[in-house]
């Protein structure tokens, strides 16, 4: 009747950006991520038979609109799938700066398709869980597996993710601004697909250097992958700038950073750059090395150094008490631990 579960958001190496069916989130291409160490989101599905409708509340607020109707379209897959018809408290906490492009919602999805299936009495393997994360929010479907993440195209029973190998790497968080977007990702994806003229060389472009970002990993070649993940990340950006209206996510202070990690590298640390839908950059780089290129990067903004994280797990009774007296503690006007 209730459950927890934590998950982490990713850093996509290759972009998803572009879908092939909406209405189920198929992706146009596949894409690789690495999950973060950092920035957890926990929710708590608890079934609520006497209630109407669902209650949606993240960081101690009740949330309507948008979010609330994405939480119940995720709910109502679940509940078809368990045949039952009871609404659902869902309680959920992010460490991450809700939508300002650290990837909140793979976290969040993740969580929820996890907490939700175990909720409702769905017994879910990885895979599962990782089709389930994906009708949610796209990018979910690769924060299931965790660690390196290779999340296939393909009809619904074959878009999911899985953990692949891959060489040991840094993440360091150029967070420019912590502000929520001005345009969210799922609209200028949409955007992008219907009115930029890059999009249709995105996509063929972006099924290529998959392949090669794979082999990269099995090699592990990290030259190649941090290469890879820099030219992915500006074709990414430079069809979204090409849309009509267009949209630009990168700031100066974005475009400086990108600078500082070029002139890194001219100068022997082995660092590349990549950005989401936003204007924060992340540093990708081996670990011995994210120290000298998190202070590079300090001078510009605040940094948060990342390794690899886990997939989505389910919490037992003690982990869930924290999750609430931390929730309690927002209530009360403290600040959380
Ligand atoms: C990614 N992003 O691969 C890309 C790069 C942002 C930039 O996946 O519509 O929130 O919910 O499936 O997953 C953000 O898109 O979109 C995203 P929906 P999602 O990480």
């Amino acid at each position: 009747m209730t459950a927890t579960a934590r998950a982490h958001p990713n850093i996509a190496l290759v972009k998803y950006w572009g879908k092939s069916d909406t209405g189920f989130n198929l992706p146009a291409t596949g894409s690789l991520s690495m999950t973060l160490d950092v920035f957890p989101t926990t929710t708590t599905v608890t079934l609520a038979p006497e209630r109407d409708a669902d209650v949606f509340t993240l960081d101690g607020v009740v949330r309507t609109g948008i979010p609330a109707t994405r939480v119940t379209r995720l709910l109502d897959v679940v509940r078809a799938a368990a045949g039952s018809t009871a609404a659902a408290v869902v309680t959920s906490h992010n460490t991450v700066p809700s939508a300002a492009g650290l990837a909140s919602s793979a976290s969040g999805f993740a969580a929820l398709a996890a907490a939700a299936a175990a909720a409702y009495g769905l017994d879910l393997d990885e895979r599962g869980l990782s089709r389930l994360a994906r009708r949610g929010s796209g990018s979910a479907a690769r924060s299931v597996p965790g660690g390196f993440a290779l999340w296939h195209a393909g009809d619904d029973e074959h878009s999911v993710a899985e953990r692949i190998a891959a060489p040991e790497l840094a993440m360091v968080i150029g967070i420019v601004d912590r502000a929520e977007k001005p345009v969210s990702s799922r609209e200028a994806m949409n955007r992008t697909a219907l009115t930029s003229p890059y999009y249709p060389a995105w996509v063929t472009s972006t099924a290529e250097t998959l392949e090669a970002a794979c082999e990269a990993c099995r090699d592990g070649d990290v030259t190649r992958l941090g290469r890879i993940a820099e030219t992915n990340a500006l074709r990414m950006h430079a069809a979204i700038q090409a849309c009509d209206p267009p949209i630009r996510y990168l700031t100066p202070a974005s475009v400086e950073l990108f600078d500082r990690i070029a002139r890194l590298r001219a100068d022997g640390v082995e660092a590349y750059g990549t950005a989401d839908a936003g204007p924060n950059v992340v540093a990708v780089c081996r670990p011995h090395d994210a120290a000298a290129v998190a202070a590079v990067l300090a001078d510009v903004t605040e940094v948060v150094v990342a390794g690899v994280g886990p997939g989505v797990r389910l919490l037992d009774d003690t982990e869930r008490i924290d999750t609430e007296r931390i929730d309690t503690e927002r209530l009360d006007g403290a600040e959380p631990a």
